[in-house]
């Protein structure tokens, strides 16, 4: 935000006045949405989020073709123009200097041609050789079923760094599905690659087989117009659909700096040498229909047999997942001016459609986030893009302060509905750590949290914070850790240490779906530490544990805890001290958003 000139301020501005403008237009064209209401929505106008990313009003879903072009980044997104539930989408388009403050511009893509006149699904972009993106995204062509056809669009005028208008050429679709492809379940290309010397671009597309496997085919094109299906897909696995696919290098274990995709026919280009690429980890991401959660695996890319490897030979059944709580059909970007990867996710809305209808919109987009490869290599790191923290305002501190057990501290002076908080947690002791028996519980967060919610008591936690509280703490999101240890290992296993956000008391509404959403942190705990990061957005709450090992995301309603009744407090539900070494709160900031 700092870094915006005077310029660009204008600029944003004036485009802040001209989107509003082309609002009014659409308002005529709605269906009154909010005839719809028999009742008011139980969600209070103030829980709608302050530094999300939302437009102004109505239905979003999947972030679509993230891209940088000629200093602005662009986020694309399924969108209804006509109200606050799933339905007419088109792609909504958004412009930013820094990834947080956002102008929202005419939509991109709408349905127009024969080959996306029912449907303009999610998609991808690509920059070619010449710097030109491209953007590959699903149609559907048929009234009567969801047969799905993907097509390309580019800028009509590549001078305009906002690339306003877009273009679809006359020899659309570009691609069809054929050879045994269920064309209902065909969809959302990735951005395309150039890997091999032989000068082919890559690109994948979700499906799934008649055995009910999830698949990644790879289809491939000299010209980015005529593409060709690969004898075998990129790699499949017994999971059902696969939405949104996502395929990118990571850096070595540890590195912060991001890789770029590959798109030079010549592949000796900045990322090193053939040899250095070929050891290059790479990450395929895929968003499972089924359980509705996007997963991730890390591993090998052989680009002789065109095959991913995942590292982890269970990888595909033991489930990484980027976020644990409400994430799904993401889809990562390279960013060159930071060089770094930057991951965008969608997240739900927790009410009812109905309340949608009456509150006017549905969905946000997570705070985007860095991702690289975790020193283990094993998994990922994610952290909130540092431009964030220009929105930070008001702060307060609390330091080395031990928490007993059963106690809990609120964290006063600031406003907490909009809030950034940073906690360095210090266990005494994990002598008290619970045994992990039952098998069924070890090998499943999500159930573990469940049976033990942030009430029960513990041994080693649960320890954490409550958000979004009331004063009499009736009402609070409790985002906490507990540490377990494995029965029968002798004592030297490492201990289990569980993430969990429990919602069950965020509201008093019993008409809402807050189900606790539980992840394991691959952590070394033996010395105590453990730090939490959470970023709190009135209906959000966004938890990174121990440095972005696990996050998740949750959608929470307060019916007391709104505004300036909003509390913070940390609390320790276990019977070993919990020392706070460092806890640092900041207000946030409202920065620009799409003119609301
Ligand atoms: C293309 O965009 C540039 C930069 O916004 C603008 O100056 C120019 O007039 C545009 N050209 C056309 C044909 O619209
Ligand atoms: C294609 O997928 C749809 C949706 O899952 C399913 O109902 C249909 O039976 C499938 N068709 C074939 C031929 O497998
Ligand atoms: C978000 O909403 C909840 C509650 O309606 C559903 O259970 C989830 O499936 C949904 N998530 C996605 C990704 O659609």
């Amino acid at each position: 935000m700092r870094a915006l000139g005077t310029v660009a301020w204008a600029w944003l501005l004036l485009l802040q006045q001209l989107a509003g403008a082309s609002h009014v237009v659409y308002e005529n064209l709605e269906v009154e949405a909010t005839t719809a209401a028999v009742r008011p929505s139980i969600v209070d106008p103030l829980l709608r989020t302050g530094y999300h990313f939302q437009p102004r009003k109505n239905w979003i879903n999947d972030p679509n073709a993230p891209l940088y072009y000629k200093g602005w980044y662009h986020l694309f997104y399924q969108y209804n123009p006509k109200g606050a539930v799933w339905g007419n989408i088109v792609w909504g388009h958004s412009v930013s200097r820094d990834l947080i403050n956002w102008v929202a511009l005419q939509p991109a893509i709408e349905p127009s041609i024969p080959s996306d006149r029912y449907g303009c699904w999610s998609g991808s972009a690509t920059t070619l050789a010449d710097g030109t993106p491209a953007i590959m995204y699903t149609g559907v062509n048929r009234p009567d079923v969801n047969y799905q056809v993907q097509n390309v669009a580019y800028p009509r005028n590549r001078s305009d760094p906002l690339l306003r208008e877009w273009v679809k050429p006359s020899h659309n679709p570009i691609i069809v599905p054929g050879g045994g492809i269920n064309a209902t379940q065909f969809r959302d290309p990735t951005t395309a690659w150039r890997a091999a010397g032989d000068g082919l671009w890559r690109l994948l597309i979700g499906s799934v087989t008649e055995a009910r496997h999830g698949v990644a085919y790879v289809y491939r094109s000299r010209d980015f117009r005529r593409w060709t299906r690969a004898r075998r897909p990129l790699h499949s696995a017994a999971t059902g659909m696969w939405e949104c696919p996502d395929f990118y290098p990571v850096g070595a274990p540890g590195r912060r700096a991001g890789v770029e995709t590959e798109t030079s026919a010549v592949s000796d280009g900045d990322g090193g040498s053939p040899r250095r690429r070929q050891q290059a980890k790479y990450v395929l991401k895929n968003s499972l229909d089924l359980r509705r959660y996007d997963y991730y695996t890390v591993g090998t890319y052989d680009r002789a047999a065109e095959r991913y490897v995942p590292d982890d030979p269970a990888g595909d059944e033991r489930h990484l997942r980027y976020d644990y709580g409400n994430f799904y059909a993401s889809k990562t970007f390279y960013d060159p001016v930071k060089q770094r990867r930057v991951l965008w996710g969608w997240a739900n809305e927790s009410d009812t459609a109905a309340d949608d209808v009456a509150k006017g919109w549905a969905g946000i987009q997570a705070i985007p986030r860095t991702v690289w490869l975790d020193p283990s290599g094993k998994q990922l790191l994610q952290w909130p893009i540092e431009e964030v923290e220009a929105l930070r305002g008001r702060s307060v501190a609390l330091k080395n302060r031990v928490i007993k057990p059963g106690q809990h501290v609120e964290v006063t002076g600031i406003q907490t509905a909009q809030a950034d908080v940073e906690v360095s947690f210090e266990v005494s002791s994990l002598a008290g750590a619970e045994a992990l028996l039952d098998p069924a519980l070890a090998s499943d967060a999500q159930r573990l949290c469940g049976a033990r919610g942030a009430a029960v008591e513990g041994g080693v936690g649960p320890f954490g914070l409550w958000v979004l509280a009331s004063g009499d703490r009736e009402e609070r999101t409790a985002v906490f850790f507990r540490v377990f240890r494995r029965g029968g290992g002798g004592g030297h296993d490492k201990p289990v240490v569980l993430m969990c956000t429990d919602p069950t008391k965020s509201s008093l509404d019993a008409n809402l779906y807050q189900p606790t959403f539980a992840g394991f942190v691959d952590t070394d705990i033996s010395n105590g530490k453990i730090s939490l990061r959470t970023l709190i957005d009135r209906s959000v709450v966004e938890s990174f544990g121990a440095g972005g090992r696990t996050c998740i995301l949750s959608r929470v309603y307060p019916s007391i805890a709104i505004g300036s009744k909003a509390r913070l407090y940390v609390f320790n539900n276990g019977r070993a001290d919990v020392r706070v070494s460092r806890l640092t709160a900041w207000e946030m900031k409202k920065p620009l958003m799409n003119g609301a």
